[in-house]
């Protein structure tokens, strides 16, 4: 991050997301007493492009509580080495926010999971507080001109606070009135904006001196707006981007606080889902919900257009390619090619999350298994189910019923010699997965829901040797980019079991000619095309652009 004169030579984008991409971990022995280690998510690897050509902050949820006093210390490490601002939250915010409203409440609506939903008004509050305090994080480091892209349903009403704070809109809007009040004031009463006072203090209050930017620059008369009324409308572009579906406005409509919902990302320049179904969904819901006029790629929303476009992620193929040359896994590979020699490998990884199907895939299996007897013991399933959210009780209760379900198969069809299931409820190192890739004959995803899935893009990375089959969910978002693999409906065990046959007896001529089609789409949409085409696309908007609308 550099200063606000560094920041007007060249655009500053600043990602705003749930998590650091850091890890920091409390270590007595380490210099300070933390380690920090770079995650290798793929919004890690989306965003190296932008890195290199922009000046870039990312602010986001270090994922851990520290005594005040070290709060400075990490700040520093994570500004000076990862260009990081981190945003401290208290223990029950964060876990109310976290656990509570985003993933007990949002996850399970937007996948289609309405049962598993519950609505308490105290994790709408959190929810709220949380990103308020994003938005304050935000208001410290932007200045005029500057692009912010917030991630993920954990911060959708980060571009309304934004919008408020920064750029002091009015909140007048004829749709939005009482809503925003929502918004603004919670179901307890308190202002937001009353919080933002304490923000902005006097000039020549020390706190001034204790960051950049915030105060700071409004002292100096960048023009950036305030809470308290001095509009600069437009001073800065912000897009938003989900990683989850966007359900059907008739799922949506569930939502307690659907209005409030819509109303946060309305608020954007640019919004992007990972398909065209998800976008229509969500325009849809803005018409039916709040009566907001749109068009295929837009809303009209007080004033200013709002563009929604689509934006399918991807991986960076290179990434898995020279862990497949490494040392390590090229000798691992050789370990499990001879392990299971005459024995076809079907892997799964996946979270162990109620999205991911789990429990269809063992049944399917075990369909399989029961209508193709010759294949028992010639075939086994490496599942690797990381553990996930296990402070949320439905997480609990998949566990149970995933054990049941694996005991059950390998009790009925496994032998002295061989398991059908080999199951790890663990996480696996990137080498280990690569060579579990690169060994398996094919791969089965059987999401009931999922934004993407990018283990599906992973596999088929790993595959240059074997060309093995992917099998697909028609409910993940990949199926509609991936063509050439086999696409299933994960409820039906019988559909599922037959593809599982097809995958294992396909010609080898069948199987090249799919993966040069796959390996083809994964090579050419990356992670970092991604990234640049969201980015591009915001940078080209111009505020005040607006499409003649029908
Ligand atoms: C969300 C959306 C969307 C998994 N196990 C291990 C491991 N992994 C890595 C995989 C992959 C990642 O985790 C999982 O990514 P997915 O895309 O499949 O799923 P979500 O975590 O649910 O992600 C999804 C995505 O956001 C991006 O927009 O595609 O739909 O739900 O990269 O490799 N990595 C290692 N060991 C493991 O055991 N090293």
């Amino acid at each position: 991050p550099a200063s606000g004169q560094e920041g007007a030579k060249q655009q500053h984008l600043i990602v705003v997301s749930n998590r650091l991409p850091v890890t920091i971990k409390a270590d007595p022995q380490a210099e300070g007493g933390y380690t920090f280690s770079l995650s290798s998510g793929g919004l890690v690897s989306a965003l190296s492009g932008a890195k290199k050509t922009m000046h870039f902050t990312w602010i986001g949820w270090p994922g851990l509580s520290v005594p005040p006093q070290d709060e400075a210390y990490i700040a520093e490490k994570l500004k000076t080495d990862y260009s990081c601002e981190p945003v401290w939250l208290d223990d029950d915010v964060a876990d109310a926010h976290y656990n509570g409203f985003s993933n007990s409440i949002l996850w399970p609506l937007f996948h289609y999971h309405p049962g598993e939903m519950s609505f308490d008004e105290q994790h709408w509050l959190a929810y709220r507080e949380a990103n308020l305090s994003f938005a304050e994080k935000v208001r410290e480091v932007v200045n005029e001109g500057d692009m912010v892209w917030v991630q993920d349903y954990h911060l959708m009403l980060l571009p309304l606070m934004l919008r408020t704070l920064i750029e002091g809109s009015s909140l007048q809007g004829p749709h939005s009135r009482r809503e925003l009040e929502h918004v603004r004031h919670g179901v307890d009463g308190t202002s937001f904006l009353q919080g933002s006072e304490d923000l902005a203090p006097p000039p020549g209050d020390p706190r001034n001196k204790s960051h950049r930017g915030g105060a700071a620059v409004d002292e100096k008369g960048s023009g950036k707006g305030t809470a308290d009324g001095k509009s600069s409308r437009g001073a800065i572009k912000i897009g938003f981007f989900l990683h989850t579906p966007f359900p059907s406005s008739e799922i949506y409509r569930i939502l307690p606080v659907r209005r409030e919902i819509l109303l946060g990302i309305l608020h954007c320049d640019l919004i992007g889902f990972h398909t065209y179904d998800y976008a229509r969904h969500f325009l849809s819901a803005c018409t039916r919900i709040l009566g907001v006029p749109t068009m295929p790629n837009g809303a009209e929303f007080e004033g200013r257009y709002v563009h929604v476009g689509t934006f399918p992620i991807g991986i960076e193929p290179a990434t898995f390619h020279d862990g497949l040359r490494k040392d390590a896994v090229v000798q691992r590979l050789k370990v499990l090619e001879r392990r299971f020699e005459g024995v076809k490998i079907i892997v799964g990884v996946d979270r162990l999350d109620y999205i991911k199907g789990v429990p269809q895939k063992l049944h399917a299996l075990e369909q399989f298994l029961t209508d193709h007897p010759e294949w028992v013991g010639k075939v086994v399933l490496v599942q690797v189910a990381v553990p996930s959210r296990q402070d949320v009780e439905e997480y609990q209760n998949l566990r149970a019923t995933v054990n049941e379900a694996v005991g059950r198969i390998n009790g009925r069809f496994g032998t002295v010699e061989s398991m059908p299931i080999h199951f790890l409820h663990r996480s696996v190192s990137f080498d280990e997965l690569c060579a579990l890739y690169a060994v398996s004959d094919a791969c089965l995803v059987t999401s009931t829901r999922d934004g993407m899935n990018l283990v599906s893009y992973e596999y088929i990375a790993c595959q240059q040797e074997r060309n093995g089959v992917m099998i697909l969910s028609e409910f993940a978002g990949a199926a509609q980019s991936l063509n050439g693999s086999l696409i299933v409906n994960p409820w039906d065990k019988f559909a599922v079991a037959d593809a599982i046959h097809e995958a294992l007896t396909m010609p080898s001529e069948t199987r090249r000619a799919n993966f040069e089609k796959l390996s083809g789409y994964v090579g050419k949409h990356t992670a970092s095309w991604w990234g640049s085409s969201f980015v591009n696309e915001l940078r080209k908007i111009k505020v005040g652009d607006f499409p003649i609308m029908q």
